[in-house]
């Protein structure tokens, strides 16, 4: 089969029909822009080639016939280790800067001046503020409550702290390595700062100092920014409670003005959403001959509307295009990260309109209208009503809309998940105790042309959870196992037994989705917990991750949050650190003296499932359990 064919390309069904019909259109993807890249360059794969100055670029023969130092003098060793902890501080900032934008949302809110947005969760922002120190009798209202909470995690990103707020949720024993390690991370800007700092020629040359510096950028991402993004979210947009809905190409609606939401931030999607339920634009839309208003989501943006508002998911990141080549998409609002510039170039096929929002973000074909908090709501519904308006121009005979919907159950907080347990871990402890669930597995991360759309995300999570894994998924990766029907009940069937019979008496799937990317901290949050009630460290328990599709440098920044706070990582895609062999050894065997886990690289996503299955047995039998 040539990579040319949609089957393999992909293992979804929408993706291969409208890849088919893309073909015959003659549209160019992602895919035939990677097979034009092919072969990619050697040095840059390994990790060997070096820019960070200009008496380069460099490049280390990976032969040992050429060249074995830059022109600096830098090594394998060290040119590896500083492109492997750019992609980290990059994957922090972009998740930090997101969080960030959360706060500066908290803060307009509680001064008055973002119009639209409100405290959706009281009670959460009650606990956050609790958890934080700060005494709600100093505040007279929930708004200056709400501003104080802000503004102390504000701080969190600054450089005057010894550690990040929720250091506290870290379990003690996990908290005093960091310490012996001096990882613990202080302030979130500052650990990014201080990466771009050590990788400038001449400062830190230590891969192994270097290294070490990564896991604590990484950290200052899972404990920091990613944490604060999602805190804050539930207290803006409300904690996730479970909730149906669907996924795929087929949540697009013929006879509806669609309007496609794409990004990573909630802040522009939850105002659309309002204003998509107006009920003078919904008089509109049936005055242009539409039957409804209907929003759909893609990537974490999707998540984000689908966790809290069950609103649907039209796919993850290499459906992107896809979804624009139906022809029914009215308008599509994009705010940041995992946006192809391709897409505004692709949309002038058809009659849909392209929007970008944010302030920081922008591409190639699309209109710019910038959300500020004061003017969100404004703009929202000016957005929804161009949409609407937009309809008409949609050219019938060119909407392709290849498949039905798949149901899902989505919104598994941590709190939601408490809730299903009746208000008390037990009965995961129980069940884990007594080998009905075996362990826990985060799969997660996004999709790759270098692996077969879905493949990756599929294959491992069916393994997993018929040997008694149960899953919990995030970002695209839940989408992929959302349209292979694993996150409805009867999925309970494809579990082993034993995890069958817990999904049956919880009413849950066995593919539990957590949300966002950034919302793998509800993992974190969860793991501590289950460490901290069992009196362990969180390397201690029969857990797992892994990204069988990874792509962008968030996910790397994922990746090492993930084993630096002791859970053991295996990646689909191999990263680019082949070069040396020093780092290979270190990141896939001598972490585990260090931080008490490791990653693995295994592409074939079987082989993962029985790394995973051995690692989780292999920590039951630690625990003494069978
Ligand atoms: Fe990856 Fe995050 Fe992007 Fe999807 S959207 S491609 S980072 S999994 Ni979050
Ligand atoms: Fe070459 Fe060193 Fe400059 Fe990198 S930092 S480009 S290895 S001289």
């Amino acid at each position: 089969m040539g990579l040319k064919e949609p089957a393999s390309r992909t293992i979804t069904e929408d993706g291969r029909l409208m890849l088919a019909r893309m073909a015959k259109e003659g549209i160019e993807t992602a895919w035939d822009r990677y097979e034009a890249q092919l072969p990619h360059c050697g040095f840059c794969e390994l990790g060997l080639s070096c820019r960070n100055c200009v008496m380069g670029p460099c490049r280390i023969d990976p032969f040992g016939e050429g060249a074995q130092k830059g022109v600096c003098g830098a090594d394998a060793d060290i040119i590896v280790a500083r492109n492997l902890c750019r992609m980290i501080a990059a994957g922090a900032a972009s998740h930090s800067d997101h969080g960030r934008d959360l706060l500066e949302i908290l803060k307009a809110v509680s001064e008055g001046k973002a119009p639209g947005y409100t405290i959706r969760d009281e009670a959460k922002l009650r606990r956050l503020a609790a958890e934080l120190g700060i005494n709600a009798d100093d505040h007279g209202d929930l708004l200056s409550l709400a501003g104080a909470v802000a503004e102390r995690l504000e701080e969190d990103f600054g450089t005057r702290k010894k550690a990040v707020s929720f250091v506290k949720r870290v379990p003690e024993k996990r908290l005093a390595l960091w310490q012996k390690l001096n990882i613990v991370p202080r302030g979130i800007d500052r650990e990014v700062v201080e990466m771009m700092h050590r990788t400038h020629m001449g400062v830190d040359n230590d891969w192994k100092s270097l290294l070490l510096h990564g896991l604590r950028t990484a950290l200052a991402d899972g404990w920091g920014g990613s944490m604060i993004a999602t805190e804050i979210s539930d207290v803006l947009f409300g904690v996730p409670k479970p909730v149906e809905s669907s996924v795929n190409l087929g949540v697009l609606k013929k006879d509806q003005v669609n309007i496609v939401l794409h990004g990573h931030n909630p802040l522009v999607s939850e105002m659309i959403a309002q204003a998509s339920q107006d009920e003078s634009l919904l008089e509109l839309a049936r005055k242009k001959g539409a039957s409804g208003i209907n929003l759909a989501g893609l990537c974490c943006t999707g998540n984000e509307i689908l966790m809290r508002r069950g609103i649907p998911m039209a796919g993850n990141h290499l459906m992107t295009e896809l979804v624009l080549a139906t022809g029914a998409v009215e308008m599509m609002i994009v705010d940041y990260q995992c946006i192809m510039p391709a897409l505004g170039d692709l949309a002038r096929c058809y009659h849909t309109r392209m929007i970008s929002t944010s302030e920081k973000a922008r591409f190639p074909h699309m209109e710019h209208r910038e959300f500020h908090p004061e003017g969100a709501r404004e703009l929202a519904y000016q957005l929804v009503k161009e949409a609407v308006e937009n309809f008409p121009n949609r050219i019938a005979e060119r909407v392709y809309i290849p498949v039905e919907p798949v149901k899902i159950i989505s919104g598994f907080s941590v709190e939601a998940l408490l809730e299903a347990m009746g208000n008390s871990l037990d009965p995961l402890l129980d069940a884990v105790k007594n080998g009905l669930i075996k362990g826990a597995v985060g799969v997660v991360g996004c999709n790759n042309p270098r692996i077969r759309h879905d493949f990756g995300h599929v294959t491992l999570t069916g393994r997993l959870i018929a040997n008694d894994i149960l899953v919990v998924d995030t970002g695209c990766a839940a989408v992929a196992h959302g349209k292979a029907g694993l996150k409805q009940l009867k999925a309970a069937e494809k579990a082993g037994p034993g995890l069958r019979k817990v999904c049956e008496t919880l009413s849950i799937p066995p593919v539990l989705h957590v949300g966002s990317c950034v919302d793998n901290i509800r993992i974190l949050v969860l793991a501590a917990a289950l460490a901290n009630s069992l009196g362990v460290d969180i390397s201690d328990l029969p857990i797992a991750a892994a990204a069988p599709e990874w792509y962008s440098e968030k996910a790397v920044a994922i990746a090492c949050y993930a084993v630096a706070s002791g859970i053991y990582t295996v990646l689909g895609v191999t990263p680019p650190i082949m070069g040396s062999r020093n780092i290979v050894g270190l990141l896939t065997s001598g972490l585990k003296e260090v931080v008490g886990a490791t990653f693995a690289v295994e592409s074939d996503p079987e082989r993962a499932a029985d790394l995973i299955i051995a690692h989780v047995n292999s920590k039951r039998k630690a625990l003494g359990l069978s």
